[in-house]
């Protein structure tokens, strides 16, 4: 709406002005062919993200998850600014119906992806837009609201950015999704990977937003050498406060936003761990420099 009315806007000057004999009517012709070039930038944009679901191609060895957005586990972290317009074509190329649910947001009911209820499913083939502006900024995710397809694959990250700067250097985002069934490894898969490094700056400030993506899977974990500000839960901002131990409970679906201080010197190496005896490395943080 926004975009809309300031391009009748700047139109409706140009005109004005070149009636007025301001602008010579070349100029104003060329002002209304940037206009145009604009106008079809805007429908091209960024801001319209495709979202191809579709089955991996049967890889050698048969590793990895089954089911992709983009060709990836979990599928493109989309970023949108608080109470801008997020537009996503979902293009459905599965043998099956899916739909995409937009987990944590308030946005209209037509939009929230629940097939049969909020809309129709989209069959294999097919695809929908889904748009709409969220009103609230934080770490959310999408998937698809089936929890079969979501563990397979179709599930990730959706930031909405806040009006205003965050104080910190970095978004480091870290999506826990199920292993692939024929991964021999119980551990959780951080972003696609099993036990990933975090590459990090001495004396940067991350801002680790975490989400469990996984449908029916707890993770508690600890970060070791490392004081862990929780500053948002579930994409509600909270009153930073120091997580005890710098431990951090994960339940199905929800997210946890941590401010943390990378205080180690270069070539230090921080493990995130997990499991009863916190003897289970999920991750790391790698000091580069
Ligand atoms: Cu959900």
């Amino acid at each position: 709406m926004h975009e809309k009315r300031a391009m009748l806007s700047r139109r409706g000057a140009v005109a004005i002005l070149a009636a007025a004999g301001v602008l010579s009517s070349a100029r104003a012709q060329e002002i209304g062919r940037e206009t145009a070039r604009e106008k079809t930038q805007e429908k091209t944009s960024a801001l319209l993200r495709t979202l191809h679901a579709r089955a991996a191609s049967a890889a050698p060895g048969g590793r990895g998850n089954p089911l992709r957005y983009e060709g990836s586990a979990p599928g493109p972290v989309l970023r949108v600014r608080q109470r801008e317009e997020l537009r996503v074509r979902l293009v459905n190329e599965l043998a099956e119906a899916t739909t995409v649910h937009w987990h944590g947001l308030r946005l209209p009911n037509a939009m929230d992806g629940v097939a049969h209820l909020t809309q129709p499913p989209v069959e294999a083939g097919e695809s929908f837009d889904y748009r709409f502006r969220p009103p609230d900024a934080g770490t959310f995710s999408y998937h698809a609201h089936s929890a079969e397809q979501a563990d397979a694959g179709l599930y990730g990250a959706l930031l909405v950015e806040e009006r205003e700067a965050v104080d910190a250097d970095r978004d480091v985002v870290l999506v826990l999704g199920l292993p692939d069934a024929g991964e021999r490894s119980q551990l959780p898969v951080l972003n696609g990977v099993v036990q990933p490094d975090i590459l990090v700056q001495p004396g940067e400030r991350l801002r680790l937003r975490m989400i469990n993506a996984a449908a029916a899977r707890g993770l508690s974990l600890k970060l070791e050498g490392h004081a862990a500000w929780v500053m948002a839960l579930d994409g509600q901002p909270v009153e930073p406060f120091l997580a005890r131990e710098s431990r951090v409970g994960l339940a199905p679906g929800s997210r946890v936003d941590l401010f943390v201080d990378a205080t180690a010197s270069a070539g230090a190496v921080a493990p995130i761990r997990s499991g009863m005896r916190d003897d289970t490395t999920i991750a790391r943080l790698v000091y580069q420099g």
